[in-house]
């Protein structure tokens, strides 16, 4: 099967020529597309210097992940997202793409909750929000999830029936909510988690990145949760 990787990157020229080697060693990706969110460094040389096709798109994790699959070569039929700060580890990739590929899931998603975390790579509040978000979607869908996880791999086929929508950090609990509304076949496997390999931290290591991120997460599951499918 074609695999594609997309990583949407903002301001990461430390760690993305690494996340984009030890994607390309495990051997599984067809390519690898970096989303530079306007990165003010050297986020996009750096990647491309490491193999990755560059991409540009307007801030926003969401509006980075929606440019990425517009990106996709024609012949992808699987696509994994993942982190570009090093925080996420490639070589589960596999396990991700695996169950795709033997055509008995739609959807795999790591946790890392579920699998070794580095001390200080995740916060209380990052595992906690990943939990009660995982109970509140078992009530609506009866699909059980661990983490809100970015690391993950999709059908493309799929994916373009979830009709993504969200812009920003919603992104990744839209997914999960519309895969589980759409009753695709899903599967959460445990992967390992590493603090971030260099660069700041954007969102849960700052106060406001955490409430904004947060808000946008809420919002989101409330629009999702209440919306006709
Ligand atoms: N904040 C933010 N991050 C973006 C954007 N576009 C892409 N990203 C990337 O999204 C990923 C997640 O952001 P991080 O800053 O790592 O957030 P986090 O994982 O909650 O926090 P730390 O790992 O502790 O830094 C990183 O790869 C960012 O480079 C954007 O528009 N805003
Ligand atoms: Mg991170």
């Amino acid at each position: 099967m074609s695999v594609s990787v997309v990583i949407p990157a903002l301001d990461e020229q430390e760690p993305i020529a690494g996340v984009v080697r030890e994607c390309l060693v495990t051997g599984v990706p067809d390519e690898v597309i970096v989303v530079d969110n306007g990165s003010t460094d050297r986020t996009a040389e750096r990647a491309r210097e490491a193999g990755a096709r560059v991409v540009t798109a307007p801030r926003g994790y969401g509006r980075a992940c929606a440019a990425g699959i517009d990106a996709l070569s024609p012949e992808c039929e699987v696509v994994v997202f993942l982190d570009g700060d090093g925080s996420d580890v490639p070589a589960f990739m596999n396990r991700l793409v695996d169950p795709i590929a033997r055509g008995t899931h739609d959807f795999v998603i790591g946790s890392r909750t579920r699998g070794q975390r580095e001390p200080g790579s995740m916060n209380l509040q990052q595992i906690l929000s990943g939990r009660i978000a995982g109970l509140i979607l078992r009530l609506l869908y009866g699909v059980g999830y661990t983490d809100m996880c970015p690391f993950r791999a999709i059908r493309r086929a799929a994916l373009a029936k979830l009709k993504m929508r969200e812009q920003t950090y919603g992104w990744n609990l839209e997914m999960q909510m519309k895969a589980a509304r759409a009753r695709l076949r899903i599967l959460e496997v445990p992967v390992n988690h590493r603090r971030r390999a260099g660069g700041e931290s954007k969102v849960s290591g700052t106060l406001r990145g955490t409430f904004v991120a947060g808000a946008r997460i809420m919002a989101t599951l409330v629009r999702v949760a209440f919306e006709r499918s």
